[in-house]
């Protein structure tokens, strides 16, 4: 095995009572509806079961069974189960389950095919992770209305940001014809829960708005009813100046009546080929992208207009907050970069169509390794919004180091934001609960590509399941989604899970003690972002600095001296943040400007604490390479060396990465590692 199937391996379980106790249950299958998608779920089963357990699934035999069908299907077995009241709590992507010895069944039911689909693939992978089946009786709903994964691929099938290979949606500027691998990354997306899926980049460049135009719309809708089948709505990405490229107008004014029917015009035909077509994601005015401000008019025009284009076909607008000036000025130590999304929606509030939704990153800059949560989440009180996070490791080893993100995603959608009283968690604004939104959920940007196994480092693959996972079930807990996906993967040899979920575990805070200290962020290459690079954007445009000097280092945006940012947050987040007392010390450099002799409330002085993180984060990394030979001989040799390729890149690299910066610093701040230890 390559990696291929991924969560869908399917290993062969171990003898003894559980496996006794499926052998019972699961062979054999009641299945009365033709709809493809439950017929989707079948064949699913028997791949599952067939190869878990290694016997027949027929759908013939008496006996103890599963029965599995939509509440109104007609199948006999699921109406017999399931009570009015259970029924009721099923919403249309959830299921029931339950195990019902009288009627000599385990039944899976749904109120839509979809629901079933879900059903099942939950029932697979309770076995799959050996957990008993003879007691079933829950009603499972997604907690988040959208869990959407946005490719950045474009269509001469480079993928942006992308560490896996090309794309398997586009080669030579055109849709691929053979769907087979669309059709399995599907099938891997349905099942750890996605429902939505963008598939072109939020960078529309001019010759691809031809995306929406009749030379592409048919080949769109192939791809669009491969995930159907699986319960996934195809959304793309546009360009805001499509009018004028795609089509044939001289302006993409929002308010210009032309403009606006030619949206009209473009959502009608889109529909006429994909009738349950999501809608569209936007990037505008952001990093060189068209947007209304070329017209003098705000996100709010130019989302609506869209909005009003898609609202009678039942479509969204995903409008993206990632907005911030490119140019700046390095000299200018008042315009801050973090500031931006915030001070450019914060007073939009409410002037929304009720189907725009904000796509919010998670942090204020871009998906470092460490940010603050995004101020936006609190701030937006009348507006859908969802949460955007990057499964592709861009600032994160780039899928050649390791780090587990479900740790990192779960702390920000924990962190309280006073919104609403007490507590106000992001998980909650997120799944619209707090504010009462229409429309909410969890994007994130895939770290998918046509490598064989689909994310190029094999324990990346953890992080695109534990998002699905976490974007369907805010309150897994990291260690559950790393132990479930390790289980589906690999099997369920204890040792091979103690050590994989102690890698994954760990990753994260491995990775961050190598790289840039204490929130700072950028300290990477330019451009292609890999590897140490301490001044590669300190002197640039895009807003990102660290203000090292011989005495001190950190971004100062507290209220009395620097950028004010800390203001952005609400109650005692903005105090703690603005104070320097009380700021954490993993987000010390984020918020103040300080000696590097300042001390950190562990007790270390700032350039203690990068150089003791430094040498001990690059040690960290080599141990990893240890633990993960610890399993040679327990692991297929492909699987095996994939990842032990990749662990000696990262031991070599954090060393990298240790030397530079602590070079680096030493030198600026002449200060001596009170350890001894070398430095160059
Ligand atoms: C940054 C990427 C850039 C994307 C941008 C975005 O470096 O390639 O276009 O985000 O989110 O992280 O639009």
């Amino acid at each position: 095995d390559s990696g291929y199937n991924a969560w869908l391996s399917y290993p062969v379980l171990p003898h003894g009572s559980l496996y006794d106790q499926y052998v019972k249950w699961c062979g054999t299958v009641k299945v009365t509806e033709e709809n493809e998608t439950i017929q989707a779920a079948l064949q699913e089963w028997r791949q599952g079961i067939e190869s878990m357990l290694d016997i027949k699934v027929s759908s013939e035999s008496e006996g103890l069974c599963i029965a599995i069908g939509t509440f109104q299907g007609g199948n006999a077995v699921i109406r017999s189960v399931f009570a009015e009241d259970t029924i009721a709590k099923v919403g249309s992507e959830g299921f029931a389950i339950r195990t019902r010895a009288e009627a000599g069944c385990i039944a899976i039911g749904g109120s839509t095919p979809a629901g079933v689909l879900h059903g099942v693939f939950h029932l697979l992978r309770l076995i799959g992770s050996l957990s008993p089946i003879e007691q079933l009786d829950e009603v499972v709903n997604p907690v988040n209305g959208l869990r959407m994964i946005n490719h950045w691929d474009n269509v001469d099938g480079s993928v942006e940001r992308g560490y896996a290979g090309r794309s398997f949606f586009y080669e030579n500027n055109r849709i691929v014809d053979d769907l087979e691998r669309i059709r399995d990354y599907a099938r891997l997306m349905s099942s750890a829960g996605i429902n939505a899926i963008s598939i072109n980049n939020v960078n529309v460049h001019e010759w691809e708005t031809l995306f929406i135009s009749p030379a592409y719309l048919p080949d769109v809708s192939r791809i669009a009813g491969v995930f159907r089948v699986y319960g996934i709505r195809l959304f793309l990405s546009v360009n805001f100046a499509g009018p004028m490229h795609e089509g044939e107008l001289e302006t993409a004014d929002p308010l210009d009546p032309g403009v606006r029917q030619w949206w009209k015009n473009k959502a009608a035909e889109i529909y006429e080929a994909i009738p349950d077509f999501g809608g569209f994601v936007v990037k505008a005015d952001s990093e060189n992208r068209p947007g209304p401000f070329t017209y003098g008019r705000d996100h709010a025009d130019g989302a609506n207009m869209l909005a009003e284009a898609l609202e009678s076909f039942g479509g969204i607008v995903i409008w993206r907050c990632f907005v911030y000036n490119c140019k700046q000025d390095w000299r200018d130590r008042k315009t801050d970069r973090a500031r931006a999304a915030y001070d450019h929606f914060k007073p939009l509030d409410g002037k929304f169509n009720d189907n725009v939704i904000l796509q919010i990153k998670n942090g204020p800059m871009d998906f470092q390794v460490r940010e603050p949560v995004s101020p936006l989440f609190g701030a937006l009180e009348r507006t859908n919004q969802v949460i955007e996070f990057q499964i592709a490791q861009e600032y994160t080893g780039q899928q050649r180091h390791v780090c587990y993100l479900v740790p990192q995603w779960k702390e920000v959608m924990e962190f309280n934001t006073h919104a609403k009283g007490e507590t106000s968690l992001v998980k909650h604004i997120v799944d619209g609960s707090l504010w009462g939104n229409r429309y909410s959920g969890i994007a994130a940007v895939s770290n998918v590509g046509n490598n064989k196994n689909w994310t190029g480092h094999l324990l990346a693959q953890a992080n695109l399941y534990g998002f699905g996972r976490l974007a369907w079930n805010p309150d897994l807990s990291a260690e559950e989604i790393a132990s479930e996906w390790i289980s589906l993967t690999f099997g369920t040899d204890p040792v091979v899970s103690g050590t994989i979920s102690r890698i994954l575990l760990d990753s994260w805070n491995i990775y961050e003690s190598y790289t840039a200290p204490l929130g700072v962020g950028w300290m990477i290459n330019p451009e292609h972002h890999y590897g140490p690079n301490v001044d590669g954007y300190e002197y640039s445009q895009w807003g990102t600095y660290h203000y090292a000097d011989h005495q001190g280092i950190g971004v100062d945006r507290t209220v009395q001296t620097g950028t004010g940012y800390s203001a952005q947050y609400i109650g005692s987040n903005a105090e703690h943040y603005d104070s320097l007392e009380d700021c954490p010390d993993e987000l010390l450099l984020f918020f103040h400007h300080v000696p590097y002799t300042h001390v950190l409330h562990s007790g270390k002085t700032v350039i203690q604490h990068i150089y003791d993180a430094h040498f001990e984060g690059a040690e960290r990394a080599a141990e990893l390479l240890t633990m993960w030979s610890g399993l040679k001989e327990r692991l297929t040799e492909d699987l095996y060396v994939q990842v032990e390729d990749r662990l000696q890149e990262q031991a070599g690299h954090a060393k990298e990465w240790r030397d530079q910066i602590n070079s680096y610093f030493y030198r600026k701040s002449g200060i001596e590692d009170i350890n001894m230890r070398s430095i160059y």
